[in-house]
């Protein structure tokens, strides 16, 4: 359970790194079934496997990204795996997802999966995830990130902007530097005192970092020897409703009706209290 300490941290800056939430062997465990995902060797398969950097080629136009660069993301690998099914469920993370979300029922909208393979590993650019994410209402859904490798500067590691929660959307004017620093193409449209600055989100293997679903954030390339493999499980809270204004690639999996509570088989329940 997170302390009102920790509750407080997570409502000032829309980030909080939690606790070490897999041991060794889990993690283990975790990163031979991701192995044997990525490789297409289960029966049943995620709804993405694939190269996020060639895909989002032409998404952020102010990055530097090349083809030879990679990010292999994969979306819902918990259809894929009875493992990570476990670890979506994993009954600290959702406890302490419910405390953030005030809610107490929780449905996985979708995980991902983020590997930056040593050297070649491709940036994630500067963004909000809920602008992405155009058919869910209200914009307070939460995001378990966690750890299979230590996620440092070096291998690419994920920054955020403390405070950026509370600015509303702004993904269209999200822009990177050439040195991964993010900056708003508007700026005159940010809330009065609003600090655009990132800080690194270092996580240790096998812990967990919460964040916001407007919260800015985005990981620069790995261009050291270290892998970066990482599992994010997004949350919606108990009263997450379907409002479509744009396509996703989970919209297929959409069986109500627009202002229905989004459930379904698809979006299993994974803490009710
Ligand atoms: O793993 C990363 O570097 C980015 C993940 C991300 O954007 C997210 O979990 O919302």
């Amino acid at each position: 359970m997170l302390t009102v300490e920790q509750l407080e941290e997570f409502e000032v800056n829309g980030f909080l790194k939690g606790s070490v939430v897999l041991n060794e062997e889990e993690v283990e465990k975790l990163r031979e079934e991701l192995n044997l995902v990525m490789e297409g060797k289960t029966v049943k398969q995620p709804v993405l496997n694939h190269n996020k950097n060639k895909s989002d080629k032409g998404l952020y136009d102010d990055m530097e990204m090349s083809v030879d660069e990679k990010v292999v993301q994969i979306v819902n690998i918990w259809t894929a795996s009875d493992l990570f099914f476990k670890h979506a469920s994993h009954t600290t993370i959702c406890e302490e997802i419910a405390q953030l979300c005030k809610s107490d029922t929780l449905r996985i909208w979708h995980d991902q999966v983020q590997y930056k393979p040593p050297v070649s590993g491709g940036p994630t650019g500067w963004h909000q995830d809920h602008p992405l994410w155009p058919i869910l209402q209200p914009a307070d859904l939460v995001s378990a990130w966690v750890a299979l490798d230590d996620a440092v500067i070096e291998n690419g590691c994920m920054w955020m902007v403390p405070g950026s929660h509370k600015w509303g959307d702004h993904q269209k004017y999200l822009a990177s530097t050439p040195d991964f620093k993010p900056y708003h193409k508007k700026p005159e449209l940010l809330p009065e005192g609003a600090v655009v600055e990132a800080v690194p989100f270092e996580i240790k293997k096998g812990q967990v970092g919460y964040h916001h679903c407007l919260t800015w954030h985005g990981s620069p390339h790995n261009r050291s020897q270290l892998k970066r493999r990482a599992i994010a499980v997004h949350y919606m809270p108990g009263h997450t409703r379907y409002e479509p204004s744009r396509n996703h690639v989970m919209h297929q999996f959409v069986t109500v009706e627009p202002g229905e509570i989004l459930r379904g088989d698809q979006f299993p329940v994974v803490y009710a209290k």
